[in-house]
């Protein structure tokens, strides 16, 4: 059977109709992460305008990001102070004066936010979107060295080109080329895609050779990414090889370090170890490659470690990186010293609340790569990690007014004990120089995500429509229109609504969560008679008409959660969630009298369920009766008799962990002790 919508680009070119042309930059598919030729995936993803999100969630998310989140950090990255800011591009330009500012990633944390203004754009079509983008391109274009390269932090100083991996240059170019393939796809306009066409060709000089002193090059590997999506864009195989290249070389030759996975080669790593956001890239961009070749060797490898990092180092929201600084615990591999390491995995089960690391750029990269495991494999599993992190360890990076921003998403915050590194009291805002992390990687990485979470909802196969992610919205390829009515994640009622459908038949594939419990699916009313899953995918597969309703329904029960007994720092605790949503508990939800650390949850509570919507932009808590344990000796003492147990009772209310610390310094647990 054909696939419906044969008018599409992307099904041209996979029935051969519309041969990639190298040489050119045809426009192929749309998408954000272009799989539509890619002959190793399970579904292709959707243009980044066939999914418009419509209402609830989701859609209130991207009008955020559209309306403050972008606008604001338009305004702060244009600050000559800022850690992160067009200004270097300008100098490098000869536009401005001056002498460079800010980290080594600035000019990469840039390019993150042309890739969000573009897919704002592709939705919205605001032209002045459209020449922000144009007037940062004619900067970016002038700053480029007359061979290629690009890099403000080496061109205005002293530093001389590839002398070290921790200046960023190839994480800056990777970030580059993945701006300017989504910008072309979403405005059809060359100017970026030209600038990133001669970076790749300088790129396949320097690094098509394989020069084994480049070998672990590139501390964050946003490169490899950058260099499939380019080949995508353009067809030219050679930016494939330069990303199978980038892949090989890392790890290749003695000297590497386990903080950014260059020790051991991917294809024969056991453990997750070292730097969570350069594993997530490297990652990322493995499984990029493996769209394209299908090598089982690197599936092999991803599968295996994407198993060591959800069945022993994640945390319950999707967060990846437990340490701040530590050692790379390896139990596998017994050979050499062990690596210092920093933002970074733990040791198996080591996953400490308070200290927990989690950089937001980390959690998010988690998300790629499971989006990216999705469509090389259908497996459920992987969409289940997706949405965990995006509704909790992603979002929980943004405040909900969508202009303040957390660098770390610790799972327990206790006021007066120090704060780690880049951990802050609170949210910081978009109105400080990037104080007081000096780092602006995660702002503009939230942005991009969220501004593209629409082409990741829905996925294409032949004749298959996926559904991936629950949200009101619409699905319009052309061939097929259909509408989704949904208020989940706080309630689980799903109603999609087919609009418009060819007369052959064709499947609906929807995603049935992990977490259900007594899913029913119904299509006009009556019982689809197909076996729900959870943790699965459920086809319907008929001739559709318009005007059939297909209605899923998804008990949103109250669970509390436990951890593997060997993560030491949850025993005899839980967490709650309802849904893919994990609560918390927070300071400002107790009375003043009340210490969160007295606060114990009874084993079996009796929970109300509410939706607030005037609090913390409409989110639905959860109250229970707790206890509070009294103290006879003083709070202080390092050890103490045990209390007799909670001695009053109080009203908890939880909410919804990504909302935590939007209303002032606070306290907060997601992990809760059993009375
Ligand atoms: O490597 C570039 C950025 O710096 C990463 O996204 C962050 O983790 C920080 O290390
Ligand atoms: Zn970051």
């Amino acid at each position: 059977m054909r696939f419906v919508a044969l008018a599409r680009p992307w099904s041209a070119i996979v029935l051969g109709i519309l041969p990639a042309i190298a040489g050119t930059a045809l426009a192929r598919g749309r998408p954000v992460v272009d799989t539509s030729a890619s002959p190793h995936v399970q579904f292709r993803n959707v243009d980044l305008d066939a999914v418009r999100w419509t209402e609830g969630f989701w859609a209130e998310r991207f009008a955020l990001c559209r309306d403050v989140t972008v606008p604001a950090l338009i305004r702060v990255m244009q600050k000559p102070d800022n850690s992160a800011s067009f200004q270097n591009l300008r100098i490098a330009a000869g536009l401005a004066e001056g002498k460079f500012f800010g980290n080594n990633w600035g000019d990469g944390d840039c390019y993150k936010l042309i890739e969000a203004l573009a897919a704002v754009y592709r939705v919205t079509r605001d032209p002045q979107l459209d020449r922000q983008m144009d007037e940062w391109i004619e900067v970016i274009g002038k700053a480029q060295a007359p061979d290629g390269y690009i890099s403000t932090q080496i061109q205005l100083t002293d530093r001389q080109r590839w002398q070290d991996l921790h200046f960023h240059e190839l994480y800056n170019m990777g970030h580059l080329l993945t701006a300017a393939c989504v910008h072309h796809r979403a405005t059809n306009k060359d100017n970026f895609l030209r600038i990133a066409r001669k970076l790749g060709d300088y790129l396949c000089t320097v690094f098509l050779p394989r020069p084994r002193e480049l070998a672990h090059f590139c501390f964050n590997p946003s490169n490899i990414m950058g260099a499939v999506e380019l080949y995508r864009t353009t067809g030219e195989r050679k930016y494939l090889r330069l990303a199978q290249t980038f892949v090989d070389m890392r790890g290749s030759v003695p000297g590497g370090s386990d903080q950014n996975q260059a020790k051991v080669p991917l294809r024969k790593e056991q453990e997750a170890v070292g730097h969570a956001v350069t594993a997530a890239y490297l990652w990322c961009g493995a499984a990029d490659v493996c769209a394209e070749t299908g090598e089982p060797a690197l599936l092999e490898a991803l599968t295996r470690l994407w198993a060591d990092v959800t069945e022993r180092k994640m945390y319950l929201t999707g967060g990846t990186a437990a340490l701040h600084t530590g050692e790379s615990d390896r139990r596998l591999l017994k050979r050499g010293p062990r690596d210092s390491v920093h933002e970074a995995f733990g040791a198996p089960y080591q996953l400490p609340n308070r200290t927990a690391y989690n950089e937001t750029c980390a959690n998010i990269g988690h998300a790629m790569w499971n989006w990216r495991m999705l469509a090389l494999t259908g497996d459920a599993k992987y969409a289940e990690v997706m949405e965990r992190v995006l509704f909790n360890s992603m979002l929980s990076g943004l405040g909900v007014e969508g202009k303040d921003f957390f660098y770390t998403n610790p799972l327990r915050r206790v006021r007066g004990v120090p704060l780690l590194s880049n951990d802050s009291p609170a949210r910081w805002p978009d109105t400080t120089p990037a104080s007081p992390v000096h780092c602006f990687c995660c702002p503009p990485n939230v942005a991009r995500t969220l501004a593209e979470l629409n082409g990741w909802a829905y996925g294409v196969s032949e004749d298959t429509v996926w559904v991936h992610l629950f949200g009101g919205s619409t699905f319009d390829d052309g061939g097929i229109r259909l509408t989704q009515k949904t208020r989940y994640p706080w309630d689980g009622r799903v109603t999609i609504a087919i609009e418009k459908t060819p007369e052959t038949p064709w499947t609906l594939r929807l995603r049935i969560p992990g977490w259900v419990q007594g899913a029913r699916l119904q299509v006009n009313g009556r019982d689809a008679g197909v076996e729900v899953r959870p943790q699965s995918y459920v086809d319907l597969d008929r001739r559709w008409s318009p005007g059939d309703t297909i209605q899923l329904d998804l008990p949103m029960d109250v669970v509390l959660i436990e951890a593997h007994p060997l993560v030491e720092e949850t025993r005899n605790h839980v967490a709650v969630m309802r849904g893919p949503i994990v609560y918390c508990l927070e300071s400002a939800d107790l009375p003043d009298s009340v210490s969160l650390q007295d606060v114990r949850l009874p084993h079996q509570p009796v929970w109300q369920v509410r939706h607030e919507p005037a609090l913390l932009h409409g989110v639905t808590v959860l109250e229970t009766e707790g206890g509070v344990v009294s103290r006879s000796e003083p709070s202080s003492a390092l050890y103490r008799r045990a209390s007799d147990g909670p001695a009053e009772r109080i009203k908890l209310h939880l909410i919804p962990y990504y909302a935590w610390s939007n209303r002032g310094p606070s306290d907060m647990t997601v992990w809760i002790p059993l009375e």
